[in-house]
């Protein structure tokens, strides 16, 4: 039988069929063939199952093992350093979009975080969107630039303010008919902006730390919650970080494309856009073609990944 993973509590799947759920385990084979072998199931992926004969007991959902993860077509995995390696962790698969939140203020904002979730989105094969929260809170963001940068690489951003309720309607109409997953730091709204876009949810949403300007980690348990609207979410606990350890040459310029296309005009083909003679990336920031904050970005994330 194949199924779908919605939710994950400690180590139980909860396995969706098409009348019922399963409450499944996971048969170690699998997880001995995980392609990461942090996270072997996640939700959103479709598996194939064997239910206990044993039926169960009144009021009680079947049981069973989830015996084989099928192919993924997109997924969202963060870098998790342990002690002895870095691995990568899946946080989704299978879900069309990824909405990355930030807020103008408790958490600040930082757009070099956001373009690290843009750049795993797509990575995965997600499209990428951008909320920009709390906007209700007084802030000296440029939010019209900032929409101007990445309406210019076709990303849209939706500016929002869950106590105002501003932008909630927008949101609503870009999740309908969709999966998504949230992301973005913890304290952004996330929680909050799913329970105004439907109440019914009730998701427990959590106050940003006075002292640190962080939020709590309020939400802990991973689940795929079908809207009223006609789409499905998937809230994420609040991410401090992201690594970028797997992304190579080629996901970047997948993301600053802009600046891909006009460096075939650099004189050198291995030119680093830092201090080369006739770099047409440096002239095109000049000019106004690039914009300066896109190209910041760009250089920290090559020095990162150390290409
Ligand atoms: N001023 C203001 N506060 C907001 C807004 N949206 C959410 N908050 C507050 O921000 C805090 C954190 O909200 P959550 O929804 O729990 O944040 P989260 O992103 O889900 O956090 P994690 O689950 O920890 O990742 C709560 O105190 C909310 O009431 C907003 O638009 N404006
Ligand atoms: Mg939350
Ligand atoms: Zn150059």
């Amino acid at each position: 039988m194949t199924g779908r993973v919605i939710k994950i509590t400690g180590r139980t799947f909860h396995v969706k069929l098409s009348d019922e759920i399963v409450l499944c385990t996971v048969r170690g084979s699998v997880k001995e063939k995980a392609e990461f072998e942090l996270s072997p199931v996640v939700v959103g992926d479709d598996v194939n199952i064997e239910t206990d004969p044993n039926p169960p007991s009144e009021g009680e959902l079947r049981t069973g093992v989830i015996t084989e993860v099928l192919p993924r077509r997109t997924y969202f995995a963060k870098r998790k350093t342990t002690l002895r390696k870095e691995r990568q962790q899946l946080i989704a698969a299978n879900i069309d979009q990824m909405i990355a939140v930030a807020s103008v203020k408790a958490p600040p904002f930082r757009m070099r975080l956001i373009d690290r979730f843009i750049i795993t989105a797509l990575r995965g094969g997600m499209q990428p969107v951008v909320v920009i929260n709390k906007i209700d809170l007084k802030h000296n963001i440029d939010l019209d630039r900032t929409k101007a940068i990445y309406n210019s690489i076709n990303i849209d951003v939706i500016l929002t303010s869950v106590s105002e309720g501003l932008g909630i309607d927008k949101l609503k109409e870009k999740l309908k008919a969709k999966e998504s997953v949230i992301v973005g730091q913890s304290g952004t709204g996330k929680s909050s902006l799913l329970n105004a876009i439907q109440p019914g949810l009730k998701l427990r949403t959590g106050k940003v730390s006075d002292k640190t300007g962080k939020g709590k980690h309020t939400t802990t348990v991973v689940e795929l919650f079908p809207l009223d609207c006609g789409g499905y979410v998937v809230d994420t606990p609040g991410l401090r970080a992201l690594g970028l350890s797997s992304i190579n040459r080629q996901d970047i310029d997948q993301f600053y494309s802009e600046i891909a296309d006009v460096s075939k005009h650099c004189r050198f083909s291995d030119c680093s856009h830092s201090v080369e003679p006739d770099c047409a990336v440096i002239k095109a920031v000049r000019s106004g073609k690039i914009f300066p904050e896109r190209y910041e970005s760009y250089i920290r994330i090559l020095q990162e990944i150390g290409k």
